[in-house]
């Protein structure tokens, strides 16, 4: 069985088996193996051809390897890539310039990846609380939401509701409190038992790994109120929702919020290095000094240039609207297909969800299996839910062609 390779020089059982073999097992990856990506598609080492349904969990969303984002990186990788922040370089506070501009805040603190974005917002709420908000020397409370997945860290897990995320990892950051997602009457309660001690609520405005969970409308609009009304910082994390993937350049500007802190990650970069933000007013990000906080690597002249790249990829190409289109395209298509595996579709713009009927002995692993085999990759989360969240530079036929797909093989299935 020796397939002829048209990408790399290892096939897709080779490369399978060494990942089985040297790479820790934390990870249940679909067995496909990708070698190359450009725009909406991703090839196998074989030169088997797929749509890309995952986006690397929405930080591709200009498309794999956009050749502008690329170029960006090449040129500036060949001038100067890292300077530590013991300097100054003379590329970090162009691009701070340019992504407060971009999204309408007076400051910026940037960091790697998305986790690091969440921890950076944990302690500036803390630390604001006390110098600003005056609570009691190590009093402070953060508010979260029960399903939700802001990342890897022991803070982050430490605001888990999945025993899968905090299983074991124990003892936990103390200073959280849990509250039920889209529920404003639960964060009203807390806010008047304990508003006084609340630093800050932190929210997903879609929840992405609890399976892309829409909250009623006005959810975040009042939730947002209440917090001002205590006091609070309304702290979004966007890591996921942002950068145009629900059809708005940040997904809480669907109820006009504009949050005191903004979190992104994933597609500030689209997708070519680990690049996050924390997005505030001076006010708040000031209580934070020189020597209290940082990174090696937050705000490097290499992210610096791919990230403003890739942020002018998604207003040259007006993806924000794009994904609003092509949102309403897919989910009635999806809809109107006659299966009795689906049992509710839901998202906004271009972040779906198919909901496949917990009663029947077809899973959602067992239909991205299938997809897979008929060129399209999509990843469950959880038992009964495939998220589809293809790259939004995916063209209108593109995307008819996916739908086709996606509803040959669940009426196959069913
Ligand atoms: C993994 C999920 C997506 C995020 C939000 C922070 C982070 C994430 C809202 C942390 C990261 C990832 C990480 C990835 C799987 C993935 C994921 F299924 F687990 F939930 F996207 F849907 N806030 N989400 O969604 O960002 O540190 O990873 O850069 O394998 O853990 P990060």
């Amino acid at each position: 069985m020796t397939e002829k390779l048209v990408y790399g020089n290892i096939g897709s059982q080779k490369a399978m088996h060494l990942e089985e073999t040297y790479g820790a097992h934390n990870y249940h990856p679909l067995p496909v193996v990708i070698a190359r990506g450009q725009g909406a598609k991703v090839w196998d080492p074989e030169g088997n051809e797929y749509f890309d349904f995952l986006s690397a969990y929405s930080a591709v969303n200009q498309g794999h390897c956009h050749p502008r984002i690329i170029q960006a990186l090449v040129e500036q990788a060949q001038i100067l890539t890292l300077t530590s922040r013991a300097f100054f370089n003379n590329k970090l506070g162009e691009y701070e310039k340019f992504i407060t501009d971009f999204f309408g805040y007076e400051m910026v603190l940037p960091m790697n990846t998305g986790v690091e974005a969440v921890e950076t917002a944990m302690k500036l709420a803390r630390k604001w609380g006390y110098m600003e908000k005056g609570i009691p020397e190590n009093e402070a409370l953060l508010v979260f939401c029960e399903q939700n997945f802001h990342g890897r860290t022991l803070a982050s897990v430490s605001a888990s509701t999945d025993p899968e995320s905090y299983g074991d990892y124990g003892p936990f950051l103390p200073g959280i409190e849990k509250i039920p997602y889209d529920d404003v009457p639960a964060l009203e309660n807390i806010l008047a038992e304990k508003g006084d001690s609340i630093a800050a609520f932190i929210v997903e405005p879609i929840q992405g790994e609890a399976g892309v969970n829409v909250p009623q409308e006005g959810y975040i609009r009042r939730s947002y109120d209440l917090c001002k009304k205590y006091n609070v910082l309304f702290i979004a994390d966007e890591v996921q929702t942002g950068i145009a993937r629900t059809g708005r350049l940040i997904a809480c500007e669907w109820e006009g919020v504009h949050p005191d802190v903004l979190l992104l990650g994933k597609a500030i970069s689209g997708g070519v290095l680990p690049v996050s933000a924390v997005l505030s007013s001076r006010e708040i990000m000031l209580v934070i000094k020189p020597g209290q906080h940082g990174s090696t690597f937050g705000g490097f002249p290499l992210a610096c240039a791919v990230a403003q790249a890739a942020l002018e990829v998604i207003r040259d190409e007006r993806l924000t609207e794009k994904a609003e289109h092509l949102g309403w395209i897919f989910r009635d298509a999806m809809q109107k297909i006659d299966s009795p595996l689906i049992e509710k579709v839901r998202g906004k713009g271009l972040l779906n969800a198919i909901v496949i009927k917990p009663t029947g002995d077809i899973k959602a692993w067992d239909v991205c299996l299938k997809l897979k085999d008929n060129g399209l990759l999509a990843k469950p989360t959880h038992e009964h839910i495939i998220r589809f969240a293809p790259p939004l530079v995916i063209s209108e036929d593109e995307l008819n062609k996916a739908i086709a797909i996606i509803k040959n093989t669940i009426e196959n299935l069913a």
